[in-house]
Formats: C-alpha cells, structure tokens, sequence
C-alpha cells in the first residue's frame, strides 16, 4: 500500500483560530495607535508571534523599546489564550475531523506542522492529539514560515521524503514554504489567496469522494 506523510498546519486548517488571532492583534495594534484590517491580517497567517508584531510595527511606522516589544506580545498572547479558552471538539473545521480518521483507518503517517506555540494544548482541548503521531510546531524550529523547516522536520520524523509529502495550508508563507520543500500543497481557502498551491479547496467538505486515494498517486 502506497503510503504519504500527511501534514496539517493548525490555525486555519483545523481550527478556526485565525478569528481568534485577528482580534487579539487588531486590540494590540490599536492600543499602539496602529490601524489594522482584515488585509493585514491575511498577511500575518502562518506568521510566528514575533514576526507578526514586528509586521504591524513596520506597517505603523513605529518603534518601540524591546520591554515594550517583549510586554507587547505577552499581552497579545494573554488576549488570544482568553479567546480561545472555550474551545473544544465542535470547533473542529468542517470535514476535518472524519478525513483524519480515514487516516488513521488506512494507517497514513500525520503529522502537525504549525507556527503556534500554542498548538498542544489546542489540540488537547479538541481532543484530537492522539491522532498525530509527529507535532512540529512553534516551540520546535527557529525559522518561520515561509522557510520550509516546519514540514521538512514533520516529513523527516515521520521517515518520509520532502516528495512524498502532502502539507494542507490556510496561508499564502504556508503554501510558499510547502513548495520551497517540494512538497504537495493543499490550500484551504480562497483561490485567489491561495494561487500558488497544487490544489485549493473551501473546506474539506468540499474535496471530492475518495480524494486520499487522489493524494497517494499525485506526483508534484
Ligand atoms: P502563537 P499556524 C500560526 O499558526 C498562525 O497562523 C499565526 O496567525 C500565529 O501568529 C502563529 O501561528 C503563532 O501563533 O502566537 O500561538 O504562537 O497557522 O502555523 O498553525
Ligand atoms: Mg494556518
């Protein structure tokens, strides 16, 4: 049986905590006198804490000390914690939930790879942590999204090649650091957003029947 390391990044893909980010930094851009929108938000998908305050600073043409940068992204991290407090198996994203159970049942190789240093404890609190075999996530690499070492070290722990590897993605760094690794690039989203990636789907409700066996033979 063909097998393929499964790669999942979180935010966006398997939960909806990209909302979650957009109002904790939009209320920290604000309490900087920074103007922040939906359209900067998208550029932020993917983007590690630091990188993403760094982002809004340079958009509002501001500099700050770094005990302000540091009590900055604190603040924004205790805001986001506060928001997704309640979060629990029904915020799973549509179709994801039964798409890595066919998975485990034909015995594929999953991985987790994702910019959040928050990302175990919110796949404890869906309940779904057992399923990943691999997690690399923010507390595990040292250079973000586009950079491709997130999935290369999911890939690789898994015993698999960069080529044999499917990443499922909601961000435009995410699909880029998919396709830096050679590796098959699944966007969840808009398809205008999302161009660069192989295939692009809404939801994964939306991917047609039988769509893992799809994925076993497609070739990058
Ligand atoms: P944290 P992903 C990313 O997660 C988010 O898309 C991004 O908005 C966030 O800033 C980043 O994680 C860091 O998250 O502040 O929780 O460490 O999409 O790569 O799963
Ligand atoms: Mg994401």
């Amino acid at each position: 049986m063909i097998k393929k390391a499964f790669i999942f990044d979180l935010d966006g893909v398997i939960v909806d905590t990209a909302k979650f980010h957009f109002i904790a930094w939009q209320r920290l851009a604000a309490s900087l006198g920074i103007n922040f929108t939906e359209h900067e938000n998208e550029q932020l998908k993917g983007v590690s804490r630091v990188n993403s305050l760094k982002k809004i600073l340079e958009w509002g043409n501001k500099e700050i000390s770094p005990e302000l940068f540091q009590a900055k992204m604190d603040q924004k991290n205790e805001e986001y914690l506060e928001l997704i407090e309640t979060l629990d198996v029904n915020d799973i994203m549509p179709g994801v939930h039964d798409f890595l159970l066919e998975l485990k049942k034909q015995d594929q190789p999953i991985a987790l790879g994702s910019a959040s240093k928050n990302a175990r404890p919110i796949l404890e609190k869906l309940g779904i942590k057992d399923l990943f075999q691999v997690i690399v996530d923010g507390t595990n690499v040292t250079k973000a999204k586009p950079d491709p070492e997130v999935f290369l070290c999911a890939c690789e722990q898994l015993g698999y090649s960069a080529q044999e590897s499917i990443v499922f993605e909601d961000s435009v760094a995410g699909v880029q650091a998919a396709n830096t690794a050679g590796m098959i690039s699944i966007g969840l989203g808009e398809q205008d957003i999302l161009h660069e990636a192989d295939e692009v789907f809404s939801h994964f409700t939306d991917m047609p029947q039988d769509y893992i066996n799809t994925l076993l033979s497609k070739k990058k």
